[in-house]
């Protein structure tokens, strides 16, 4: 384990850019995706988080996902999202969180400098044209599958990212440029939270904040797949470990 920065958040040149996972909202009680009790557990990833097991059962999809509507609607917010709030206010335009949950809790906390890099549970699109996404609290269950009423054609989907399917360029463009002024503008400093580390491209934003000079943290109940890209590595649970971090002198 290294030694916890000093000051990290009185630091006037600190540019945090925090990357979190569902371990972050593991004390919330919403599973984690791999590793014992995910929900991976019970599915085939590919069955229901893919466009063709879309295709093939999108009733299977849709009752999947109104599950977790349902479950993440009921969640609160924990110390770890609290801990990324106060972090975001006392840092403004030098904060950023780029997050792969979708299940609105860091949003529920009040995180605004937030970037949900996988969508996001709460708004659905359509499978078959280009409907503007929208805000969706829905759940179909029952083998229901909503239709567009634009097209009139196509299945409407959950607005996350399936395996296959490309991240917003646009997001990832806004992390980069992040991290290319927050090196050229001081001490750029990039933390991994609640993530196995496994799914790309998020796992490889840590090989990009080292190549630009940042200094690494990896914050997580397990080792991760890339966990030796980071220079520290602090084991435990993020309710607690983030407040540490995260509090100021
Ligand atoms: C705690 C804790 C506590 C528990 N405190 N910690 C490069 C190499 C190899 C493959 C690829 C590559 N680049 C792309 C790929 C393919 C693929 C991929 O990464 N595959 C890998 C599995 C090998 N990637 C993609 O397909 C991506 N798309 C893409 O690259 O497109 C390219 C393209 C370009 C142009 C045109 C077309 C395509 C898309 C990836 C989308 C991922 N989607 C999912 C589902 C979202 C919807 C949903 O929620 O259902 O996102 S998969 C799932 O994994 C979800 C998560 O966001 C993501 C990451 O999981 P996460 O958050 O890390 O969770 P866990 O469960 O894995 O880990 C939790 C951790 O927390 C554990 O380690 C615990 O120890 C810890 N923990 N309690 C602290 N209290």
């Amino acid at each position: 384990m290294g030694p916890v920065p000093a000051a990290l958040l009185d630091d006037p040149r600190t540019h945090l850019l925090v990357l979190t996972g569902a371990g972050v909202s593991a004390e919330s009680g919403i599973p984690t995706f791999r590793g014992i009790d995910g929900l991976w557990e019970n599915h085939r990833v590919e069955e229901v988080a893919s466009p063709s097991g879309f295709e093939a059962d999108p009733a299977l999809v849709w009752r999947f996902y109104s599950m977790r509507r349902r479950a993440a609607k009921g969640c609160l917010p924990n110390r770890a999202h609290q801990a990324l709030v106060l972090a975001e206010q006392a840092l403004g335009p030098r904060f950023l969180l780029a997050t792969q949950n979708v299940d609105g809790l860091h949003r529920k906390a009040g995180s605004r400098r937030m970037i949900e890099l996988h969508g996001s549970l709460f708004r659905t699109r359509c499978f078959g044209c280009d409907l503007p996404e929208f805000e969706d609290q829905r759940a179909f269950e029952d083998g229901v599958v909503p239709r567009c009423e634009r097209c009139k054609r196509g299945a409407l989907r959950p607005g996350v990212v399936w395996f296959g399917e490309a991240l917003d360029p646009r997001h990832l463009e806004e992390v980069d440029d992040f991290m290319v002024q927050g090196a050229r503008e001081g001490r750029l400093v990039f933390l991994a939270v609640g993530t196995s580390g496994a799914v790309y491209p998020a796992a490889g934003l840590v090989h990009r904040a080292r190549r630009l000079g940042a200094e690494t943290w990896l914050l997580n109940a397990d080792p991760a797949d890339n966990g030796g890209a980071f220079h520290h590595f602090l084991q435990g649970q993020s309710g607690e470990l983030l407040p540490a971090l995260l509090s100021r002198r």
